[in-house]
């Protein structure tokens, strides 16, 4: 039986909401929120579409979105409803909708859907995670031949110095490095073998709820740069990775 059973009802809500970002009028509408940090009407759009339809299946449950202020309670929906609005504004084909239910203090459910790719992944706590219905595993690979992303504040071009230059140190370590900016799909990638870790100096709660549980019911690692467990209400410093180089990644970016 799929462990996902009562949770069919939100991943059909989720899928369902994929239709919104297809509608090119909708991506192409767009607003300035800050620095390099867009919304287009289609976040907006699948921001309420979920929202309407998560209140209708249990009105109990809190809401906490990147497209709406507000605060985490418990238990709560954590959404990105675009992760990667840049990519997708701009036809780069790499962004998704990122849900996750936080619930006695943990993420208890997460799924991540590609809205180019039409893959999804999901993960249930305790319960494993899946892409399109097949058992997630993290690679075991070395540094040496991993494959690492990094993100980088867009609004903080001043001080990007240290992402740039670790960047740097780590790619001389390891096989290759990447940049391609959806944060929720980067841990799912990681889950899925396709990416060994990822690091980041801030970034926001729904950018990474989903895929933190997807990446850690995959067999993989996350922690904070003050090696701490992840902060939901707030923006976290993090290095995620497949567990064989979370020591590694954790002494270059923040040697104790
Ligand atoms: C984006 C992240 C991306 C990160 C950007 C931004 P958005 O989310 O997923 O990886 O580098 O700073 O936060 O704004 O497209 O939902």
């Amino acid at each position: 039986m799929s462990p996902f059973m009562e949770f069919k009802e939100v991943i059909d809500l989720v899928v369902g909401a994929a239709q919104i970002a297809s509608t090119k009028n909708l991506v192409e509408k767009v607003r300035f929120k800050g620095v390099a940090d867009f919304v287009t009407e289609a976040d907006m759009q699948i921001n309420s579409f979920l929202k309407n339809g998560l209140k209708i299946l249990d009105k109990s449950i809190g809401f906490f979105s990147e497209e709406e202020i507000g605060k985490l309670t418990d238990p709560c929906w954590i959404l990105d409803p675009i992760d990667g609005t840049t990519n997708l504004h701009f036809g780069y084909k790499m962004s998704a909708i990122s849900l996750a239910l936080y619930a006695n203090g943990d993420i208890q459910f997460g799924v991540v859907y590609d809205l180019f790719n039409r893959e999804l992944f999901a993960a249930k706590k305790g319960e494993g995670s899946y892409l399109d219905g097949k058992r997630l595993n993290v690679s075991t690979r070395n540094i040496e031949n991993s494959l690492i992303e990094f993100g980088v504040v867009s609004a903080d071009k001043e001080n990007v110095n240290s992402e740039f230059e670790l960047a740097q140190k780590i790619f001389l370590d390891c096989l290759d490095i990447r940049r391609t900016c959806s944060a929720a799909l980067n841990l799912c990638y990681i889950a899925a073998k396709r990416l060994d870790g990822y690091f980041s100096r801030k970034i926001e709660p729904w950018d990474i709820a989903a895929g933190t549980l997807i990446l850690t019911e995959a067999g993989g690692k996350i922690s904070t740069y003050d090696r701490k467990n992840i902060n939901y209400s707030t923006s976290n410093a993090i290095i995620a990775t497949n567990g064989s180089i979370h020591h590694y990644m954790q002494n270059i970016i923040s040697p104790t």
